[in-house]
């Protein structure tokens, strides 16, 4: 499975191909619409929120609700850009009133629909507006806000909800939960080392996807104070996937690691910072005997699979390959560029000293991008199944998966 995005923030849509995906599988679109749902969420988000409904429109690759191994092609309408048209003309704009009109930008409820008209010269500090504006010679940083937009997340969420149907196939689940926004950090002790539905399910039902009501308090105040100090906020999020069978990925080259792909994966979303697999961090200061996870065997714990670990610090992961532990993953995001305080910039045009653009944006993106998240890896992941067990049907690769099942069991 492969997939590309195309689409800018305002434009008419966002919009994804999926190339290399299996045919036989039925595909629920109420699912997919609903894991769009589920990033638009979120404590701390920006008032776009409120004008986006985001629907998946398929135009190719499933016939009868049934996967048909064709690419699939697939639209995510901005109902935003009815109020962007002009400013976002695919044609050339002649209306020199249009080229003059005011760049004055408030973000009250009445100017959500405002027209961004002048071009814009003051880069954010963390954007991607001041090496995209040098990079593809523009004159206009608005063409690289337009694109490097989180908005474009909402593609990656619509793939990789046909990348979750396919791996519930064999099992698979990958949840999450933001665990730090700002300052107020959840305590993982609380739950005794028992990560399990139960936690996941807390978590869906917090305004701010933590598992913990008292720590989503804490962090609902960290982002009241940042609104207050028109500042922004960063965090963090853990992503858990169960049922994974042993040997995904491998040791053999270099780009073909699990680990190696899933890091691509998460640093791929924007803002992200830093990954950490397992208790990656800690090993750095942990000596083998005490870090390494130990082997036992046990054929009446598991029939499927009778060896187990009593511990994964190595977070599911050994040389680069799935090792039937659950994949643990967490994810550091930073605080986002566009504040309404305004950071310190040089105008691109004149070089003067400015304040940074106030676009309209989410103070905090946390919960959203654990959404984002949990479908990077579903993509890694079926991909991954497909490199294991077949690329071209799905009832193929459940044979071959069940053979594979088969062989261990009797090991
Ligand atoms: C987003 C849509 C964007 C932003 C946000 C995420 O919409 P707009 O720019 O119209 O407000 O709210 O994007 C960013 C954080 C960013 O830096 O661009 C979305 O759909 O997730």
């Amino acid at each position: 499975m492969r997939f590309l995005s195309a689409g800018e923030s305002h434009g008419l849509a966002i919009t994804g191909i999926i190339d290399d995906f299996p045919s036989g599988l039925k595909i629920d679109f109420n699912f997919i619409n609903n894991e769009l749902k589920r990033r638009q969420l979120g404590y701390g988000r920006g008032k776009r929120m409120n004008i986006e409904s985001d629907k998946i429109e398929v135009i190719s690759g499933i016939r009868y609700g049934v996967t048909i191994g064709s690419p699939i092609s697939f639209l995510i309408f901005n109902k935003d850009w009815e109020n962007w048209q002009k400013t976002m003309s695919l044609n050339e704009v002649n209306d020199v009133s249009f080229k003059k009109s005011s760049n004055n930008i408030s973000d009250s409820a009445s100017n959500l629909s405002s027209q961004r008209e002048l071009p814009i010269y003051n880069p954010r500090p963390g954007h991607a507006d001041f090496a995209g504006f040098i990079k593809y010679r523009f004159d206009d940083i608005r063409n690289v806000i337009e694109r490097s937009s989180a908005r474009e997340t909402a593609a990656r969420v619509a793939a990789g909800s046909f990348a979750k149907i396919l791996l519930k196939n064999f099992g698979i689940n990958i949840y999450s939960f933001v665990s730090q926004i700002g300052n107020a950090k959840l305590d993982l002790d609380i739950f005794k080392h028992k990560i399990n539905e139960e936690i996941f399910k807390l978590a869906e039902s917090s305004e701010l996807r933590c598992p913990d009501i008292d720590t989503t308090n804490k962090m609902k105040n960290e982002i009241d104070n940042a609104i207050k100090n028109k500042d922004t906020l960063g965090g963090k999020f853990n992503i858990f996937v169960k049922g994974l069978p042993i040997g995904l990925g491998s040791y053999t080259q270099w780009d073909r690691r699990l680990d190696a792909k899933i890091a691509h994966a998460i640093m791929s979303i924007p803002a992200i910072k830093a990954i950490e697999i397992g208790n990656g961090v800690l090993s750095s200061s942990l000596s083998g005997t005490n870090f390494q996870d130990e082997i036992f065997y046990d054929k009446n714990k598991n029939k499927d699979n009778a060896f187990f670990r009593n511990t994964n610090n190595n977070g599911g992961i050994e040389g680069g390959m799935s090792n039937g532990e659950d994949l643990i993953i967490t994810a550091y995001m930073k605080p986002i560029p566009t504040t309404m305080k305004g950071l310190k910039t040089v105008n691109l045009k004149t070089k003067d000293s400015e304040l940074s653009i106030k676009e309209r944006s989410d103070v905090c993106a946390v919960p959203a991008a654990s959404i984002v998240g949990e479908a990077m890896i579903a993509i890694v992941l079926c991909d991954a199944m497909q490199d294991k067990f077949g690329r071209d049907n799905i009832n193929e690769m459940i044979e071959n998966y069940n053979s594979y099942k088969n062989y261990i069991s009797n090991l």
